[in-house]
């Protein structure tokens, strides 16, 4: 609430004891995580900011938002992309291939992406100044040398789980928070996976950044809220 709304509010509300009701209002407004609650950090690695191999426009604007939510959330999952060398998600592994064009795999059609997030590289370290002192558990994914995984929670050939919905589950976690790199690749699969699993699912757009090829970040959005994503800011957001 703006500050001049906040005012005019008070001084509307003669009786003190509107106070109370004003301020349950004001709490009201603002999402407050609970124990029962996570936030996903999606892949915020070296590859995918300014230097990395497959580098997201303004990647690196996340981290302060990040690690300023992260303290609000007692329970934190962190990914990890993690690629084998010659993995099949890089043009590179396929004769005439250039990065950002599709192909069709096995188990349907493959963006094929630069050579990104080798494990073990610099390139694949989460990014340094992440501050997520609370985080439980790392996921790392697209380690299949034949298979992508955009989503933390299933590979793209949509059978193989990453076991993240079992972690989350034995853990009873209800609501997950997403976060991280990018919006309508990886941050889209998971939330969409999480809705799949049964979780209530928030994505927290300022929290995040888009690769946006051919219009796929208007597309995701689309199809997040048509799955009942709910597109917020960390503003939304009680603060600890
Ligand atoms: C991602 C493209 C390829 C992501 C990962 O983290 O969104 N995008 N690999
Ligand atoms: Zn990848």
């Amino acid at each position: 609430m703006h500050d001049t709304q906040r005012r005019y509010l008070l001084k509307s509300t003669a009786a003190l004891s509107m106070l109370g009701a004003a301020g349950a209002l004001f709490a009201a407004s603002k999402i407050k995580p609970n124990d029962k609650s996570a936030l996903i950090v999606i892949d915020v690695q070296n590859c995918f900011v300014d230097g990395g191999t497959l580098p997201v426009k303004g990647g690196a604007e996340v981290v302060p938002v990040i690690n300023k939510l992260a303290e609000s959330f007692e329970n934190i999952v962190v990914t990890q992309d993690w690629h084998t060398q010659g993995h099949a998600s890089f043009a590179s592994a396929h004769a005439g291939q250039k990065p950002f064009s599709s192909i069709k795999l096995s188990y349907g059609n493959q963006v094929l992406w630069p050579d990104h997030c080798v494990q073990g590289t610099d390139d694949a370290a989460l990014h340094k100044d992440l501050k997520l002192p609370t985080a439980q558990v790392i996921i790392r994914k697209g380690f299949h040398k034949g298979v992508d995984s955009y989503s933390a929670f299933e590979e793209a050939d949509r059978k193989t789980a990453t076991g993240l919905g079992g972690y989350l589950k034995q853990r009873g976690i209800k609501t997950v928070y997403v976060a991280g790199l990018a919006t309508d690749f990886c941050v889209a699969w998971t939330a969409l996976d999480a809705r799949k699993a049964g979780f209530e699912v928030y994505v927290i757009e300022d929290a995040t950044r888009a690769i946006d090829l051919n219009g796929s970040l208007a597309a995701a959005w689309k199809q997040m809220t048509a799955k009942g994503v709910k597109r917020i800011q960390s503003a939304d957001i009680q603060t600890a």
